[in-house]
């Protein structure tokens, strides 16, 4: 079900040292943003131009839901509080308390550093004034998604915070009513029934009730992917977060049964997931194709899982030994990498791009997902050599404030004076003499 990629030296002929660019070598998703840009194009320009009335003719086109109002009306997310099962408000809650324990442990103070008497700069950390948060619906209503968006801004200290969801036609046009019930539970009131791409394009121009924001979050599909880069610029954008992937670097002292199960679990998600399993032992590799054979079949979600396991984005790729399994790993980068090896602190500690790592046994990216405390919405397709995953950075700009008094910029006012001429541009020297000129005159004087 699931290829092989052979990397080892008898199969390429290739020495592990050797240098080699294994990105080229590593199976990937065709998750082609470029040919979805002219129709993503299109939806974005009619959201600009005609606002909340082209996105209701979209919830129908693309949602088969006929709405006359985006926003979700407060009364539906009570509800959907009321109504939720006990035991999964008691596991988002729990969840909730980890993110919200990990986030405020990630917050930056602002750093000032003084130069000399007179001459201070300071790096202040500054929330976002307004972000939206994108939810998916698609196959499944990912509650957990609520979460992972929220809580980082919430902790960050956003001020305004607004999510959107899509439509569903079984809940009378609103989100699923988990999502609500995940908004109620963290006291987001802004809550919109649109779905992707018209939703970025309520965030990034505004629509109807919904004000521009600053910044949208969120994973999706390729319409939302491919909207977040193409309104990126005019507002900011977290990393490009698309099909989910799971890179597992493992031993012989791995165990398949673990190893096969976490496959699975993001294959679970779509048809294009991905799942890579990068190890030098054969006799894993053979027995983790035996228990895929054998846990497959008692999924729920088998076409879906089949599908990806089998596509080209998934394979098992076989290496000479851990330490070119790390070169493989680093180049794939991962939005999961776990590490199932002896020492597996000391590898997951070499590795430098991954969107999340998890380490050993009895951490698999389920945890993750649901309630480490850590973030699930990670970068995807190779983003993570250049981007991290959700957090309260990401919800923080920063500003240098430069505070000098004239002791302070004597200090460097030759050194500015000099630059600035070097660089021929003379207005910039005089900005800094003007501020002495009455020192100059007195000397002439004297
Ligand atoms: N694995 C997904 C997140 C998720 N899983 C939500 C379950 N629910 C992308 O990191
Ligand atoms: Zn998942």
């Amino acid at each position: 079900m699931i290829t092989r990629t052979d990397l080892r030296s008898a199969a390429t002929g290739r020495a592990p040292e050797e240098p080699f660019d294994y990105r080229t070598a590593l199976p990937r998703a065709d998750f082609d943003v470029e040919a979805a840009v002219p129709a993503t194009h299109r939806i974005l320009a009619d959201v600009q131009e005609r606002g909340i009335e082209a996105i209701l003719e979209m919830s129908a086109k693309f949602d088969g839901v006929t709405l006359d109002d985006v926003r979700v009306p407060a009364e539906a997310i009570q509800r959907a509080l009321d109504e939720l099962d006990p035991a999964l408000r008691a596991g988002l809650e729990e969840s909730i308390r980890r993110l919200r324990a990990t986030s405020t442990n990630e917050l930056e103070t602002d750093a000032r550093t003084e130069l000399g008497p007179g001459a201070v700069v300071t790096h202040r950390k500054v929330p976002m004034g307004r972000v939206g948060l994108y939810v998916p619906g698609g196959l499944a209503p990912l509650i957990s998604s609520v979460l992972m968006n929220t809580v980082p801004a919430q902790v960050a200290g956003v001020g305004s915070i607004a999510l959107a969801s899509p439509p569903q036609k079984e809940f009378g046009g609103l989100p699923h009513p988990s999502i609500l019930a995940a908004c109620a539970l963290l006291g987001v009131e802004e809550v919109y029934a649109v779905g992707g791409a018209q939703a970025i394009g309520m965030f990034a121009y505004g629509a109807g009730p919904c004000a521009p924001v600053d910044l949208i979050t969120g994973p999706g599909n390729i319409w939302v992917v491919t909207a977040k880069r193409l309104v990126k610029g005019s507002v900011g954008i977290d990393s490009e977060a698309g099909p989910t992937e799971i890179a597992i670097l493992a031993d012989e002292t791995a165990d398949p049964a673990f190893v096969a199960a976490d496959l699975i679990s993001q294959a679970e998600h779509d048809p294009l997931a991905a799942s890579v399993l990068v190890t030098p032992s054969e006799t894993l590799a053979a027995e983790v194709e035996a228990e895929l054979d054998k846990q497959v079949g008692a999924t729920k979600h088998v076409e879906r899982i089949r599908t990806s396991l089998s596509g080209k984005q998934s394979a098992i790729v076989l290496v000479d030994d851990l330490e070119q399994g790390l070169k493989v790993v680093d180049a794939y980068a991962a939005e999961h990498l776990e590490i199932q090896t002896v020492d597996a602190d000391a590898w997951a500690a070499r590795v430098r791009n991954a969107g999340a790592i998890f380490v050993g046994a009895h951490a698999p990216v389920s945890l993750g997902d649901y309630c480490a405390g850590s973030n699930h919405v990670l970068p995807t397709a190779g983003c993570a050599c250049h981007s991290s995953g959700l957090s309260v950075r990401a919800f923080t700009k920063s500003v240098h404030v430069i505070t000098y008094d004239r002791t302070g910029l004597a200090e460097v006012a030759d050194h500015v004076t000099t630059m600035a001429e070097a660089e021929d541009l003379p207005g910039h020297a005089q900005a800094v003499r003007v501020r002495f000129a009455a020192d100059a005159g007195s000397e002439n004087q004297g």
